[in-house]
């Protein structure tokens, strides 16, 4: 099985997918091309993010690029990068963006996959230069590969996913995936332009010290949640917040901590995205031993009904989560 494939750290990405698929003698290798995809995408929007300080002093790159158009906002170009990619490479029949209403068709009638992508989160933290993300979920599509892709192919169970994961854009960048077999990170060194295997099996610690969430919302929280809070106050936790998701969520993952996006007044049914933000990174949270839930269920479980639906999310160590939705289960 895949996990008996040991790969040692220092494998370029390419070389790594490489030889977990031969743990699987029949498989096709799309998906491995899906995954070499996003990486692809992934360096180019780097790139973009890198230059982003130089796109506004004048003489450097100018408001406008050489075509005459304006420059458009990273958000935008990291969408179209990616779709572009996954158009490109065939893998994928139909794409829900956050950056788009509607599901896109990409034209590839024989793709087998769909994707859930937010192409860049956290776009308040752009122009300020602090980490953002890219967060990705594939899931195999349920209509007739030849056939038009449409909506039942993307509301699909948190469960059907077959890959997720993000890129962090940060003092280093990194990729992290899993495809159901573990939670793999790897470093991007630009100079070769290559992601190598960093993190090997990545397991979130049980018990955690770390508690992230937006302070400015706490009068909106339920009493369970502020006692929780409190409790965490109490023991002296670590709070840290960089209003980024994915890299809040990295450092949680990697030290043990918890993530909570309660409903607020603003937003009742909690701010982030179902299908691109809290699938995938529920998925990539399990695998790594940790839980997701929305104080009811886990996240994974949740029906999706719509494609931008929001829920509350609480994530991260698999001991602070359950005191969490402990506490919210009395108020129920
Ligand atoms: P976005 O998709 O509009 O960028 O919003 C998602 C972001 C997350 O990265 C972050 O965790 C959260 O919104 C922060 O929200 P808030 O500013 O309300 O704390
Ligand atoms: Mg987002």
């Amino acid at each position: 099985s895949e996990e008996d494939i040991a790969v040692p750290v220092g494998t370029t990405l390419d070389r790594f997918i490489m030889r977990k698929q031969e743990a699987f003698p029949y498989a096709t290798g799309e998906l491995s091309q899906l995954i070499r995809d996003i990486a692809l995408a992934s360096k180019i929007i780097n790139r973009e993010i890198n230059r982003a300080g130089l796109i506004n002093i004048a003489g450097m790159y100018g408001t406008q690029n050489i075509q005459g158009e304006e420059q458009q906002k990273l958000d935008v170009i990291a969408d179209v990068r990616f779709i572009r990619a996954l158009k490109n490479g065939g893998e994928v029949c139909a794409i829900i963006s956050e950056e788009q209403d509607k599901i896109i068709d990409t034209g590839n009638r024989h793709g087998k996959y769909v994707v859930a992508l937010d192409p860049l989160d956290g776009s308040s933290n752009i122009d300020v230069n602090v980490s953002i993300g890219s967060i990705f979920s594939v899931y195999r599509r349920v209509t007739p590969v030849g056939t038009v892709p449409n909506e039942t192919d993307v509301l699909q169970s948190g469960r059907k996913q077959v890959a997720a994961g993000y890129v962090l854009y940060g003092s280093s960048t990194m990729l992290v995936y899993t495809t159901g077999h573990g939670v793999h990170g790897f470093t991007y060194d630009a100079s070769l332009g290559e992601f190598f295997l960093s993190h090997t099996e990545i397991k979130i610690p049980e018990k955690g010290k770390i508690f992230s969430y937006n302070e400015g919302n706490y009068d909106d929280f339920s009493p369970a949640i502020q006692s929780y809070i409190t409790d965490c106050k109490t023991r002296r936790y670590s709070g840290r917040y960089i209003g980024s998701l994915v890299a809040d969520f990295h450092r949680n993952m990697l030290k043990g901590g918890i993530y909570l996006y309660p409903p607020t007044q603003k937003a009742p049914n909690g701010k982030l995205r179902l299908l691109y933000e809290c699938y995938p990174l529920a998925m990539l949270i399990e695998q790594a031993g940790g839980m997701a839930t929305d104080g009811k269920q886990p996240i994974l479980d949740i029906v999706p009904t719509d494609l931008h639906q929001r829920t509350p999310l609480y994530i991260g160590s698999a001991d602070m989560v359950r005191t969490v939705t402990q506490g919210l289960e009395t108020e129920y």
